[in-house]
């Protein structure tokens, strides 16, 4: 038995995490047990499931998030490897429900599998998103090598000088990672000034952030938009680190040509 028997909403997106997962293993992104998502399935959530019992404890989630009352989401399970998400999705992540006092969590479903280390992070930012009223239900966090080897060095790290970088690389950057790329300082993973500073740059209007020398974090309608920021950004990335591998630093489109496609696609400036 399984909380997704006869929920085709409900096992739909959780298949869709399971197909990221994948990805993000095959891509060399994902090593032991790096990256976590997440997804708000509040929408998928029957009565049925909200009469369900906890399976494990009420646990703190570290902070408190009124936003999240009565909220649902499925979390990749702490230290489970993405590489077997992908193949058993339910027995290496669960559903949780948040309990009324908004600060502590309960396991419902598959089983007792505790949520990922990023929680809090993950959590303040869809507590984050509802408060702005997005239609944002599903973030990702993970470790793209190029884009990862490309914040160890301060000079892109300043603001939007790597967006501008990776944009000018194709035009398919700018126009589906039309935010470009949030920058955040290194912080302890798993911490709660993480989390702040990850909310503070995504309110900066970013999709997609950078944790320096750490990995990506992104939000998006579904799990599979946010994996596609990431991977548009970090073909871009490739194509950079190629041709300096090649010895010359590519010119990237001028900035009449990306004014042009900014116009012709009506994106964001
Ligand atoms: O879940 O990637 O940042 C493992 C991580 C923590
Ligand atoms: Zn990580």
């Amino acid at each position: 038995m399984s909380i997704l028997d006869n929920r085709p909403g409900l096992a739909k997106q959780v298949g869709d995490v399971a197909e990221v997962a994948g990805y993000l293993w095959q891509k060399g992104w994902a090593e032991r047990n790096g990256g976590n998502i997440t997804v708000n399935i509040t929408e998928h959530v029957d009565d049925a499931i909200r009469a369900l019992p906890a399976i494990g404890p009420k646990t703190p989630i570290g902070l408190t998030l009124p936003n999240l009352k009565g909220c649902y989401f499925y979390c990749k399970g702490t230290n489970r490897r993405m590489r077997d998400l992908a193949r058993w999705p339910m027995q290496n992540g669960s559903v949780i429900r948040i309990c009324d006092d908004c600060a502590h969590y309960e396991i419902i479903a598959d089983d007792v599998v505790k949520p990922t280390s990023e929680l809090p992070s993950h959590l303040a930012v869809h507590n984050y998103l509802i408060g702005k009223g997005s239609t944002y239900k599903a973030s990702v966090h993970t470790h793209p090598i190029e884009l990862v080897a490309m914040s160890h060095n301060p000079e892109f790290l300043k603001k939007d000088v790597l967006s501008n970088i990776l944009w000018s690389m194709i035009p398919e950057t700018k126009a589906f990672c039309p935010r470009g790329l949030g920058i955040v300082p290194y912080m302890l993973p798993s911490s709660n000034e993480l989390a702040d500073a990850t909310i503070k740059a995504i309110d900066d209007d970013y999709d997609v952030v950078m944790w320096e020398k750490h990995g990506v974090f992104s939000v998006a309608d579904d799990v599979l938009e946010a994996f596609d920021m990431i991977d548009v950004l970090t073909k871009s990335a490739t194509i950079y680190m190629d041709a300096r591998a090649m010895g010359f630093i590519p010119d990237g489109m001028t900035d009449a040509q990306m004014k042009e496609m900014t116009a012709a696609f009506n994106l964001p400036k």
